[in-house]
């Protein structure tokens, strides 16, 4: 019987070629935690955890915390393959969701090392490969172009997310200009909470009228009346980011009536909890998109593996390309994307091989 000796926290710190920039931050350097999960066995679980102060309220330092203290006490001991007891154990830790999420991923990737599985077959197999979506930062609307025309042509992306949630005539301003320079993508916007109600109505109008099909986040998730009045007004969802970050969450946005689309990130609730979200959905036949906070590699092989599992998910595209924007990375290879496609990891696992010297020179405990 294999058993979890240690569950280990590295921070770990490494430069963007490219900084993410949205409506509630910026991500200046990819200032991460890898998640290690040790057995009697010599087997070693892993993934990675990407703090979003401004989503979560998680810092690397209160993720490191949370690994390397509860978590660990809670896990240790246990047998990795019994999914559902680790999922109890780590539930005795309230709140803490990306510290939780890459506990389960990492658990994951070792039940798959275990069996010599690949991750996405031991979830569902559903397919092979995914088509991948980016997302396209903040910037001057000429930058946000030189993005997505650069993402197109080097990947055959056809999907963006076009970050908002500034004035609407600078928002209106970007994704008119990205929609002159690519006419057959597929656009979605996400203000990440940035807008006003007024905001939100004035570019919201506008941007349907460009043909996008999602608005994710809008205004304040806390604006509950003002959420249902935009959902009511636009023709396309009002898509569910930031308040959609449990299953808990996810039933009481489905239930208050805003939300007619959700982002499952595999990067705040696992493998475990975002299939319950993933069924929650399919039984209520609300749509879904698999969603990126930003990961590194190691983050983008959990949600190729996850958004090709299920025919619910394998069929639209997932968001899936920004882990290129780091300037270098852990992993040996990151996960493959050829003509506009993501590609399943195809060793056991999430199928990704750290590079001890990469991490040697970019942990920061040492
Ligand atoms: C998104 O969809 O909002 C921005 C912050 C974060 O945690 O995720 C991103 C992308
Ligand atoms: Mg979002």
């Amino acid at each position: 019987m294999v058993r979890i000796t240690l569950v280990e926290a590295i921070p770990f710190a490494v430069p963007y070629r490219h900084q993410p920039r949205f409506a509630s931050g910026t991500v200046s350097r990819a200032d991460n935690v890898l998640v290690r999960v040790h057995t009697d066995f010599g087997l070693v679980g892993q993934a990675e955890a990407q703090p979003r102060p401004y989503t979560y309220g998680e810092t690397q330092a209160s993720i490191v915390d949370t690994v390397g203290g509860a978590l660990n006490d809670a896990l240790v001991g246990v047998e990795p393959v019994r999914s559902e007891l680790v999922a109890a154990r780590c539930a005795s830790v309230t709140g803490n969701y990306v510290a939780r999420g890459a506990v389960d991923l990492a658990v994951w990737d070792l039940i798959g090392k275990l069996l010599g599985v690949p991750c996405h077959r031991l979830l569902g197999g559903f397919a092979d490969d995914v088509a991948a979506a980016h997302m396209v930062s903040l910037g001057e609307p000429e930058e946000m172009v030189a993005e997505a025309v650069g993402v197109s042509e080097r990947l055959g992306v056809k999907t963006f997310k076009v970050k908002v949630g500034r004035t609407p005539a600078l928002d209106v301003a970007a994704v008119r200009a990205v929609r002159e320079a690519l006419p057959h993508a597929d656009l979605y916007v996400d203000a990440n909470r940035g807008w006003s109600y007024e905001d939100a109505v004035r570019a919201g109008d506008e941007l349907v009228e460009f043909g996008v099909r999602a608005i994710e986040e809008p205004i304040s998730v806390d604006d509950r009346a003002g959420r249902l009045r935009l959902a009511e007004r636009w023709a396309v969802p009002l898509a569910g980011d930031e308040s959609c970050i449990s299953l808990a969450h996810v039933d009481r946005a489905l239930d208050e009536g805003a939300v007619r689309a959700v982002s499952i990130k595999t990067a705040r609730t696992g493998f475990t909890e975002s299939r319950r979200i993933l069924d929650l959905c399919l039984a209520r036949n609300v749509a879904v998109v698999v969603g990126s906070q930003y990961e590194g590699a190691l983050g983008a092989a959990a949600t190729v593996s996850f958004a090709a599992a299920f025919a619910a998910t394998a069929g639209q595209p997932a968001e899936l390309t920004n882990y290129l924007d780091l300037a270098d990375d852990l992993v040996v290879a990151g996960p493959e994307i050829r003509a506009g496609r993501a590609v399943v990891p195809t060793l056991p696992g999430l199928g990704l091989v750290v590079d001890e010297d990469r991490l040697d020179h970019y942990r920061l405990d040492r």
